[in-house]
C-alpha cells in the first residue's frame, strides 16, 4: 500500500508540474503567432499585388529575441519634454496609418507589403520634442540599432508598423514593432524596437559602423 501511495503521489506531482508549465507559458509565447495564424493575409491592396509573407525574405544579425508582450514597453527618451514608456496596447489604441511600401535590402532582394502602424509624430506629440533635436536613434531587443534624421521621419510621416499585410507582425519579423523607413535601405527598418532616443548628435548604428551609408537612400550608394 505504502509503495502505491508513493507512485500515486509521484504522478500527481509530475502532472502538476507539466500542467502548470503549460498554463504559465501560453500567453506570452503564443500571443502574436496564434493571432497571426488566425488572421487572413491581404493579397492585393489598392490595386497593388503584395508579396505574401511566406515569400518575403528577411535578415537579422542574431535571430529572434524573446519579447514578453505583457512586460514590453517602448521607451521614448533623450531630448524630449516628458520621457514616456508606452505599452503595446497603448500604441495600438492610437489612430493607425496604412502604406504600401517596398523594403529593399542591400543584399539585392526586395518585397512589397502593406504596413499598418502608428506615426512617430503621434508619439512625439505625447512626449514633446526639444527645439534643437535633429536625430532619432532606434534601439532593438537583439542589440541592433540605427538612426534617422528627425526631419525625414516627420516630413514623410514615418510609421512604426505592428501589422504587415493586415496580419499582426510575426515574432520572427520584428514583433511588436518595425520601423517602416520608406525610401531607405532595409538596414534602417529597425525591428523589435524597445527604445527611441531623440538627440542632436549624429549616430552610427550596427551596419553604419561597419561602413554602410548613414543616409541609406535606396536611390543612392549603399556605402
Ligand atoms: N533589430 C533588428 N532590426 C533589423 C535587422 C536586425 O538584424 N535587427 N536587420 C535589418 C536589415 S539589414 C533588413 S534588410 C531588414 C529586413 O527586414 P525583414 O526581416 O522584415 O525583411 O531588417 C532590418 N532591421
Ligand atoms: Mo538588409
Amino acid at each position: 500500500m505504502g509503495f502505491l501511495k508513493i507512485i500515486y503521489a509521484f504522478f500527481c506531482v509530475v502532472f502538476l508540474i507539466l500542467f502548470s508549465g503549460c498554463l504559465s507559458s501560453t500567453p506570452s509565447n503564443t500571443y502574436d503567432t496564434e493571432i497571426s495564424r488566425n488572421q487572413t493575409e491581404t493579397k492585393n491592396y489598392q490595386g497593388v499585388d503584395l508579396t505574401p509573407i511566406d515569400q518575403q525574405q528577411t535578415r537579422d544579425i542574431k535571430g529572434t529575441p524573446n519579447i514578453n508582450i505583457e512586460s514590453y514597453r517602448l521607451q521614448i527618451n533623450g531630448m524630449v519634454e516628458n520621457p514616456e514608456n508606452f505599452t503595446y496596447e497603448q500604441i495600438k489604441s492610437y489612430p493607425n496609418v496604412s502604406k504600401v511600401i517596398d523594403l529593399n535590402c542591400v543584399e539585392g532582394w526586395s518585397f512589397t507589403a502593406k504596413w499598418t502602424g502608428i506615426p512617430l509624430k503621434t508619439l512625439f506629440n505625447e512626449t514633446g520634442v526639444k527645439d534643437n533635436a535633429t536625430n532619432v536613434v532606434f534601439y532593438s531587443a537583439d542589440g541592433y540599432s540605427t538612426s534617422l534624421k528627425l526631419d525625414y521621419l516627420m516630413d514623410n510621416n514615418i510609421i512604426l508598423a505592428y501589422k504587415i499585410n493586415d496580419v499582426i507582425l510575426p515574432r520572427d519579423r520584428g514583433f511588436p514593432l518595425q520601423l517602416v523607413a520608406e525610401s531607405k535601405y532595409g538596414y534602417k527598418w529597425a525591428k523589435w524596437i524597445t527604445e527611441i532616443e531623440i538627440t542632436n548628435q549624429s549616430y552610427e548604428g550596427y551596419w553604419e559602423k561597419r561602413g554602410y551609408s548613414n543616409s541609406a537612400n535606396v536611390s543612392g550608394p549603399s556605402f
